[in-house]
């Protein structure tokens, strides 16, 4: 297999060639290890860790972490992002960046309505608000996640989901194919998908049976319930009943403790009065449920199009996870309250995760969650009671079943408080109704992971949970030991395929040409925000207009915010365009180098470096030459350079003299103002009275401002010029770079 390679992109033809055989490295489950072995921390650069787990071989670490040497800390819990474009080929690459980032876990969204498939399906067909889940999608993407695993250097869980009436099936496929994490739950087949209640967990008891005997963790439905109740913080109770029937459910089948995960959200979210709620919540989930896994997920029922309402949300629900130790950290895309989820923001949620708990590192040392006592204990209590209580109620009802007729789950109301409007399933009615058999006594399936009766006779053991030596030694193993027993269908639909959307836009991986994308290659999608000095619906339609303006289709408001009801409102616009950029045309100069701090500054200590400088001709803009020389904001003095700063509007001839005088290294001139080229003139001013005088070789003359052009400051006649948004550290990389190579030519 070729590797992949840093510095070239995925190669999506090349992993969909030879597909058919294909075969997944593992089936299991990787939790993330930590990199603090012997209980002293674990250093990177300048700083100690407590609680991050192994680096990565390759990565992209914070934006900020370019002022600490790069460093890319990696927290402890596996991180979780969502991958839901549609389409499959465009996720791999998502997939990819995410992994750098830091992600660990990639979930795949299923399409909408795959629950109500009775059996698989197949090809690679497009799918809305995710992927339709085929065997070629999952093995395509399983092939890129072993290569993406070999590059970052960490084991990557790839995850989807094992419900609706092919939820048996589906885990197999998975098991087949090397998937390491699912969503299993059969009450979320019940309660929103209206999948009959007997047929639902009998497939449940299957489904379960595999993901044990894969390894895989398992991820329950819990948190649907916090998403549908009407006030999400009144089903807390509900919330770790749900949690304890599919759990046990689970240990009865033959799932490890420790691969069963439990889907918990912190069930509110600010201006509530957040954390007061749901940290007990969360401190009661934990005791309750000791030994289980916890996969916190961040909450998304009270979000909106504000990306960064959202990440704070998370940030705040981050401390929650930190302080209560989770064990996956699920991050949502902060667009989702506006978007198909965008490349882009899978990787800010990321992100988010990322640096809050690096930020947080080593926090439980520091404070204690106050047990004993207080209010936090007595909601703990209380919320526990609750959920037994109606847990004890389900019992009296006569059972699960019952309960679900009565209406028992999602009911708007705070245990043991009732609305009457909890969703109610009749147990011979929805999808599958009636579909569940008892096996012949003579029933015999010859295949590994079967759950229940199978009449094998010294293959089965009296748990009914199969044996060691599987039934399927029967024929010489089933397709579980041996893959080339699957049967690999690659398409069936000849339109709706993933060769057909690559030859569309095969021109943008071939060619020099690139088109700005969101979701998908080539979908032209860009965003941009503006600010309207007007009330919000004027502000929305003129955001509209100003869109179409500037020559983008399909143009929609996905954000608007009231700065003041009548001052203004900001407002963030999407649209497509409809051109592409051929990269082979850019005039791309090449990145200067700029040197390190501590090189600036060794240099200048060795060898002292001088300047004067001022602003010239009638010019009284001073604040950009300011930045450059003053040590608050990076200027050059902060490297130990020795500036003499003459003030605004300084004669040419003055700035001469002064560093005649004082024997400077170099003169900077500033000038804004650059009607008639006025700061140009001045440039090549600057050089001649410097010639006439006679010291134009013992001067650097250095020319800025936003107006300046460094080619054309140069053709002045002058030594560099820099243009709007210069830093200090590349002016004194050009004056020491300058005089480092005088000296060379000094030397010899
Ligand atoms: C998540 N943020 O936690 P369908 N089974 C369970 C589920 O929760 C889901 C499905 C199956 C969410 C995103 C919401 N959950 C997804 C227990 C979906 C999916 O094919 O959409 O019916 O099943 O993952």
């Amino acid at each position: 297999m070729d590797t992949i390679q840093p510095d070239k992109k995925l190669d999506i033809e090349k992993i969909l060639e030879d597909l058919e055989h294909y075969r997944p490295r593992r089936r299991h489950w990787t939790w993330r290890k930590s990199s603090d072995t012997h209980g002293g921390g674990n250093k990177e650069g300048f700083f100690e860790y407590f609680e991050t787990s192994e680096d990565l071989k390759n990565s992209v670490p914070l934006p900020a972490a370019h002022y600490f040497n790069n460093i890319d800390p990696q927290p402890l819990p596996s991180i979780t992002t969502e991958i839901a474009s549609g389409r499959f080929e465009d996720d791999i690459r998502r997939m990819r960046m995410a992994a750098w980032h830091g992600a660990d876990h990639l979930m795949v969204i299923r399409t909408a309505g795959q629950s109500h498939m009775e059996g698989l399906i197949e090809g690679t067909p497009q799918g809305v608000g995710g992927v339709p889940i085929t065997r070629k999608q999952v093995r395509a993407q399983r092939k890129a996640l072993d290569m993406i695993e070999d590059e970052v250097g960490r084991p990557i869980n790839y995850h989807s989901y094992v419900s609706g009436v092919s939820g048996p099936e589906i885990a197999v496929m998975f098991a087949e194919e090397g998937v390491n994490g699912v969503h299993q739950d059969p009450q979320y087949n019940v309660l929103y998908r209206n999948i009959n209640m007997v047929r639902s967990f009998v497939d449940a008891a299957e489904a379960k049976r595999i993901i044990s005997w894969a390894g895989m963790a398992q991820i329950d439905g819990a948190h649907n319930a916090n998403a549908t109740a009407r006030q999400a913080w009144k089903v807390m109770p509900e919330l770790m009943v749900q949690h304890g029937i599919n759990s046990m459910f689970s240990v009865k089948t033959g799932v490890k403790k420790g691969n069963i995960c439990l889907s918990t959200v912190p069930p509110t979210a600010p201006p509530a009065p957040a954390l007061r709620m749901d940290l007990p919540y969360a401190v009661a989930l934990r005791e309750l449920f000791k030994g289980f896994r916890m996969r916190a997920q961040q909450n998304t029922k009270y979000m909106t199009s504000s990306t960064r309402e959202a990440t704070v949300t998370h940030t705040l629900n981050l401390l929650i996870s930190e302080l209560t130790s989770a064990d996956i950290q699920s991050t949502i895309t902060p667009d989702e309250g506006r978007n198909v989820p965008w490349h882009i923001y899978n990787i800010e949620g990321t992100d988010t995760a990322k640096q809050a708990f690096a930020g947080l590192d080593g926090l439980k040392e520091m404070v204690e969650i106050k047990r004993d006592g207080g209010k936090l204990a007595a909601e703990v209590r209380e919320l526990k009671e609750r959920a037994v209580l109606f847990l004890e109620e389900i019992l009296e009802a006569g059972g699960y079943f019952n309960a679900v007729e009565a209406g028992f789950f999602i009911d708007s109301g705070k245990y043991p408080e009732r609305n009457g409007d909890g969703i109610a399933r009749k147990i011979d009615g929805g999808v599958g109704a009636g579909t569940v058999y008892k096996r012949d006594p003579d029933y015999m399936a010859p295949v590994t992971a079967h759950f229940g009766y199978n009449n094998t006779g010294p293959y089965m053991d009296n748990t009914g949970l199969g044996s060691e030596d599987e039934p399927s030694s029967l024929i010489g193993g089933c397709t579980f030991e041996k893959p080339e027993k699957i049967i690999f269908i690659d398409e069936l639909d000849e339109e709706d395929n993933v060769h057909v959307r690559l030859e569309k836009t095969a021109e943008l991986r071939h060619t020099s040409k690139i088109i700005p994308e969101m979701e998908w290659q080539g979908d032209g999608i860009v965003q941009t925000t503006m600010f309207f000095p007007a009330d919000r619906r004027t502000a929305f339609y003129a955001a509209v207009e100003a869109g179409k303006k500037m020559g983008l289709k399909d143009v929609e408001v996905i954000h608007t915010e009231v700065m003041h009801p009548s001052e203004g409102t900001r407002v963030e616009i999407k649209g497509r365009v409809d051109f592409s950029i051929d990269t082979s045309t850019l005039d791309i100069p090449p990145e200067p180098e700029i040197l390190s701090e501590d090189e600036i500054r060794t240099f200048v200590k060795n060898r002292p470096v001088k300047i004067v400088a001022g602003t010239v001709g009638n010019d009284e803009h001073s604040v950009g030459l300011r930045e450059i020389l003053d040590i608050k904001h990076g200027g050059i003095e902060g490297f130990g350079i020795e500036c003499s700063y003459l003030g605004t509007s300084v004669p040419l001839e003055k700035l001469v003299d002064a560093a005649i005088e004082l024997d400077a290294d170099a003169i900077l001139i500033s000038t804004i103002i650059s009607h008639d080229d006025i700061h140009y003139k001045n440039m090549k001013k600057l050089n001649d009275i410097c010639v006439e005088k006679g010291v134009r070789d013992r001067f650097l003359l250095v020319a800025g401002g936003t107006q300046v052009t460094p080619e054309l400051a140069v053709s002045q006649g002058i030594d560099a010029g820099f243009g709007r948004g210069t830093k200090g550290i590349e002016v004194a990389t050009f004056l020491v770079k300058s005089l480092q190579e005088r000296n060379g030519n000094h030397d010899c």
